[in-house]
């Protein structure tokens, strides 16, 4: 049932390595790397908008619901409303929406905003996404907002909070396949067998937090709290946005501690850390977290993290510790997790070395809270409660 909306070469730079991640991605994640404010690339990203817009116009049946998803589309919602009043529109961002002190520099701020307030429903991973978008809202337009509802002339639109997830009987069933079993063994005997396997996945990306969790690692190697012969780490970075300069940039940095890390600390035959810049198959990357004892997810800031929870949902031998970045989205549930500041380099290698050292006790207790938890929120349930919210909004007390 897809329905591809065709987008050229020259829009692929302008629309989405541009504005999007680019422009957007940057200023959506603290403004941790400079955002590029350009003008053909924002004609690029309304225009690629419009093209969504009209072919949801021409396509949707009469009263039909409308789901769009993510920061590359937040004009569509206004576009798609002025053409077809009859729909119900629904829009969900996948990442963190920012504090007005940033999202205002965005020269334009005003035209996001209005894209988006073309919805029936706006969902966010956290309450504090809905909270910026509302306070940017009433600031920038001087809507008027009641109960999670901004009033608007046409219609109102509600602003939800709604975590996303995964398919948690999905990636329990693949882990329990025999193949995987068999896979994870293979991995844990080509490491050498070591007593801990730390593990990282993440898109290569800098926001992830890729480099400060490599310098965490070796600075527990060369304080001797982490023993090169007990623990090895994988690092699996899956290569994304390589045409955009911060990601090339991120790379150089990531290769280059693997390399100055490895260089210390590896003996012949043994590396401490392996680094994989690959797109691993699904099966692969299950029995990458089976095999994995510590599971290290360290972003500066991140919408949700899904690996965290799919790490949860593949240990089902009940054993494995999660170190999770306090501004992930998903430490607002996995509290089982070591939470951790990332930007205090100090409280992030002693969350390494509790983890690593942490009682089998605790850990399977840990692990229970968390699997329980990603088993009750699942992603059917997520989008079950958006679509829910979409069709009949309940304004909160
Ligand atoms: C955005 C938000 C939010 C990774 N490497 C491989 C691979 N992956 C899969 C993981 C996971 C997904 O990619 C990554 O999802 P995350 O949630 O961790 O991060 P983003 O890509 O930044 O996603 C994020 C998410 O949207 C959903 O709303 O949680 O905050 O930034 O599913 O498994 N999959 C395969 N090979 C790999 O090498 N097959």
């Amino acid at each position: 049932n897809l329905h591809a909306v065709p987008i050229s070469a020259d829009e692929v730079e302008l629309h989405y390595e541009g504005f999007s991640n680019d422009g957007l991605w940057p200023l959506y994640h603290d403004a941790l790397r400079e955002s590029t404010y350009d003008s053909l690339q924002w004609d690029a990203y309304r225009n690629v908008n419009e093209r969504f817009a009209v072919t949801l116009a021409n396509i949707a049946p009469a009263d039909a619901i409308v789901w769009i998803h993510d920061y590359h589309l937040q004009l569509v919602p206004a576009m798609l409303r002025r053409q077809r009043p009859d729909l119900t529109i629904g829009f969900f961002l996948h990442i963190p929406f920012p504090p007005y002190e940033l999202f205002s520099r965005l020269p334009w701020r005003d035209e996001i905003i209005e894209g988006l307030l073309g919805c029936d429903l706006v969902g966010f991973q956290r309450p504090m996404g809905a909270a910026n978008f509302t306070a940017c809202a009433q600031q920038l337009l001087g809507v008027e907002e009641r109960n999670g509802v901004i009033e608007l002339p046409t219609h109102h639109a509600s602003v939800g909070v709604f975590p996303i997830s995964i398919d948690f009987a999905e990636v329990e069933e693949m882990a329990a396949g025999r193949a995987t079993r068999k896979l994870t063994s293979q991995i844990r005997a080509r490491l050498g067998d070591p007593e801990v396997i730390l593990l990282g996945v993440d898109r290569l990306d800098y926001t992830k937090g890729i480099g400060l969790r490599l310098r965490a690692f070796g600075a527990l190697l060369e304080s001797g709290e982490i023993d090169p012969e007990r623990c090895v780490m994988v690092q699996v970075a899956t290569p994304t946005r390589e045409a955009v300069e911060h990601y090339q940039d991120e790379r150089r940095e990531i290769e280059r501690l693997v390399g100055e890390i490895n260089g210390r600390f590896s003996r012949i035959g043994l590396p401490v850390v392996h680094y994989l810049y690959q797109t691993l198959s699904y099966d692969d990357l299950i029995a990458l977290y089976r095999a994995g004892d510590v599971m290290l997810v360290t972003p500066f800031r991140d919408g949700m993290n899904l690996v965290a929870k799919e790490y949860a949902a593949a240990h089902i031998d009940g054993d494995g510790v999660l170190v999770l970045s306090e501004f992930a989205g998903a430490a607002d549930e996995l509290t089982d997790a070591v939470l951790v500041n990332p930007h205090d380099d100090r409280a992030l290698q002693q969350a390494i070395v509790t983890a690593v050292e942490m009682h089998r006790h605790e850990r399977r207790q840990r692990m229970s809270g968390l699997r329980q938890q990603v088993q009750r929120m699942d992603v059917q349930g997520w989008a079950d409660r958006f679509l829910a919210d979409l069709v009949a909004p309940t304004p909160r007390p």
